[in-house]
């Protein structure tokens, strides 16, 4: 190829290449009051939240919180988007789901709401963002010790979403569980509870959120070391670790309360990595630094696979450095991208933003090698992008 097809062709694979989206919030219709979609959702967004505590104008979060989430979206919209600029990566992404779905972003509140109604009312409506969005599967976040949600989980396969079991609850619940008409008491039958819903729901890998604190002697270390490490190597089941979080900085200002405080020491990981080399973790960092490092890591260990940029970092100055430097230090030895989706149409956005740049990152190497008379063909490039946007993960996991 030419260097005008090489650049044409890249753009085409990454924007018609379906993605597998490694970790979510998102839920199907199955799970009532926790398959968030429209409008009111969107703008319930905990990221536009903290931008409308910015404003000078703000509601006190109490009594912010104490609305409903109707007026709250109302007031998002209007301080947000009407009497402020859209400028941030939180309030662009609503713009950009607007457009793609073909919805004035200039009119009222109502207006706007009235033609997401029309929208959301088709019965294919979760298909038809996810093929919008140029995504094939989502992982869900799905918390073992929430009875609600449990209530909706079934041992159907669907072709849509795949169950990941996400353990933060683990480390401070002392209560007990109902599950599959057996009460269990956690944490004394932790282990036996984890490999009955393994076993039920057949989730593509454990997963945990831990502070920059995290090291050997904290209680999530010990739990991870003594119950759930040997079901990884048991069940053979891969945990994601995103590191890096400190939770409610501040805490009126609720989900949208946790931040980033300092960086978290990497040499835990490395330990982790080298005492059990026959566990896989996928592991993302909260702090820029720690990215490096991670990368640096992941040459070392085959059971390490960076994913993700993660939150904060989600923006486009960031998502192009780090997306790059993985590049350079491994080649596509990584996970991109996970969207962080918690709103259905979110998917739009996250993703449609990070193609936008994954493809000036992908062009500019492979123009590279172009001038270095590396023969570039459409299988190559199509085989590169699968690895990043699905194999990469199927294969380390299976
Ligand atoms: O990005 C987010 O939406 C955060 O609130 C968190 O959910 C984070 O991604 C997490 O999984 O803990
Ligand atoms: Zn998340």
């Amino acid at each position: 190829m030419n260097k005008s097809e090489i650049i044409e062709t890249i753009a085409e694979l990454i924007n018609t290449t379906p993605i597998y989206d490694i970790h979510t919030h998102l839920f199907p219709k199955s799970f009532p009051g926790f398959a968030l979609y429209g409008l009111d959702n969107l703008l319930n967004y905990h990221y536009l939240i903290a931008e409308y505590f910015r404003t000078f104008e703000a509601l006190e979060p109490e009594v912010f919180f104490g609305l409903s989430k109707e007026a709250r979206s109302e007031i998002i919209w209007n301080e947000l988007f009407v009497m402020k600029t859209p400028l941030s990566e939180a309030t662009i992404g609503v713009i950009d789901i607007f457009n793609t779905l073909g919805i004035d972003s200039t009119g009222s509140y109502e207006k706007t709401k009235e033609s997401f109604k029309n929208l959301t009312n088709r019965d294919d409506y979760f298909e038809f963002i996810f093929k919008k969005a140029g995504v094939s599967k989502v992982v869900m976040t799905n918390d073992p010790l929430n009875e609600e949600e449990l209530s909706s989980w079934n041992n159907q396969s669907n072709q849509m979403f795949d169950y990941a079991l996400r353990l933060d609850s683990f480390v401070n619940f002392n209560g007990r569980i109902s599950f599959q008409d057996r009460p269990y008491h956690i944490p004394q039958q932790t282990s036996e509870y984890l490999i009955k819903c393994i076993e039920y729901v057949q989730p593509r890998y454990f997963a945990i959120s831990l502070s920059h604190e995290f090291n050997v002697a904290t209680k999530e270390y010990e739990f991870l070391d003594e119950v759930v490490f040997p079901i990884c190597k048991n069940k053979q089941i891969p945990i994601s670790l995103m590191i890096g979080v400190t939770r409610q900085v501040n805490p009126a200002y609720e989900l949208a309360g946790d931040g980033v405080l300092e960086k978290a020491d990497v040499s835990v990981l490395t330990h982790l990595c080298a005492r059990n080399p026959d566990v896989k973790f996928l592991v993302t960092y909260l702090s820029r630094e720690n990215q490096y490092e991670l990368t640096v890591l992941a040459r070392k260990f085959p059971n390490l696979m960076p994913f993700g940029i993660w939150w904060f970092l989600n923006i486009p100055e960031l998502i192009n450095e780090i997306t790059e430097m993985r590049m350079s230090l491994l080649g596509n030895g990584f996970i991109p991208q996970h969207s962080d989706a918690r709103i259905l149409e979110q998917l739009i956005y996250k993703w449609g933003r990070f193609r936008s740049i994954f493809t000036d990152v992908l062009t500019k190497r492979y123009l590279e090698l172009y001038d270095k008379n590396v023969p570039i063909t459409k299988d190559r490039i199509q085989l590169d992008i699968n690895s990043f946007f699905q194999t990469n993960f199927q294969n380390f996991i299976s």
